[in-house]
C-alpha cells in the first residue's frame, strides 16, 4: 500500500530516536487472545462509583479519530498513525473522580501495568484506541484496546487494556519497577529510572 508519509520531520524526531516505516512489535510476554464474552472493561478505584462495561458497552463510546506519533524507548519512532478510538477525556465522563484521584494504573490482560499522573492520562490527544491507519488493531499490536499516549515512550501505550485505576499516590507499573523512568518524555530523553535522581 501506498500511503502519502509526512515529508516534514523537523522537530519531530526525539533525540537519540530514527525514523522507521514499518510498525515493530515490542510485547514482553504473549500476546493474549481476545474473547468478547468475557471481555470487560473497569474504572475503578478512587472513583463515586466503579464501573464495568462488556465490549459493546465500550466500542458504543463517543469515537474520535487522531494522528500521533509514537516513540518506543528503544530508539525507534514512526510518525503520524492515525488512531481510532475513544478519548481518555470521554472515558472519564462515565465516573465521577475522588478529588483525592491524581494518578492513574492501566491495568492490562496477562498483568502488564503502566503508571500515569491523572494530568498526563487526561491529555488531549490520550486515546483508547481499537483501530490504526484504517484498519482493525492486529492482535500483537493490542487488539482489542490499546491506550496511546503520544508524548511519552511507548511502554505507556499499553497493549490488551482493560481498567483504569485511580490512586491518590504514585505506583509504578511494569518497566517503571524494572529501570525504565517513572516519566519517560521523550524530548527530555527519560529513559531509566537512574536519570530520576538528578530532578526536581
Ligand atoms: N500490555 C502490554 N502493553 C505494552 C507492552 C507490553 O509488553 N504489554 N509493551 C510496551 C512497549 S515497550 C512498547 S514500545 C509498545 C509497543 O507497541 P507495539 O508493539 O504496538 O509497537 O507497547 C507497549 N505496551
Ligand atoms: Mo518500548
Amino acid at each position: 500500500m501506498t500511503r502519502n508519509r509526512t515529508t516534514d520531520t523537523a522537530g519531530r524526531v526525539p533525540p537519540g530516536q530514527h525514523l522507521v516505516e514499518k510498525w515493530p512489535v515490542l510485547s514482553y510476554g504473549p500476546t493474549p487472545r481476545f474473547n468478547p464474552a468475557v471481555w470487560d472493561f473497569r474504572l475503578f478505584g478512587l472513583v463515586e462509583r466503579p464501573i464495568r462495561l462488556n465490549y459493546q458497552q465500550f466500542r458504543a463510546l463517543p469515537q474520535t479519530r487522531l494522528t500521533t506519533d509514537f516513540h518506543c524507548v528503544t530508539t525507534w519512532s514512526r510518525l503520524d498513525n492515525q488512531w481510532e478510538g475513544t478519548l481518555a477525556t470521554d472515558v472519564v465522563t462515565l465516573i465521577q473522580l475522588k478529588p483525592e484521584a491524581r494518578y492513574v494504573t492501566i491495568h492490562c490482560e496477562g498483568g502488564y501495568t503502566t503508571n500515569l499522573t491523572l494530568g498526563q492520562f487526561l491529555d488531549d490527544d490520550v486515546i483508547l484506541a481499537h483501530r490504526h491507519d484504517g484498519q482493525d488493531l492486529e492482535p500483537d499490536h493490542g487488539w482489542p484496546l490499546r491506550l496511546v499516549v503520544p508524548k511519552l515512550y511507548a511502554w505507556k501505550s499499553a497493549k490488551w487494556v482493560r481498567g483504569i485505576e485511580f490512586l491518590a499516590q504514585d505506583k509504578r507499573g511494569f518497566w517503571e519497577v524494572r529501570g525504565y523512568h517513572n516519566r519517560g518524555n521523550p524530548w527530555k530523553e527519560e529513559r531509566y529510572s537512574d536519570q530520576e535522581e538528578d530532578e526536581e
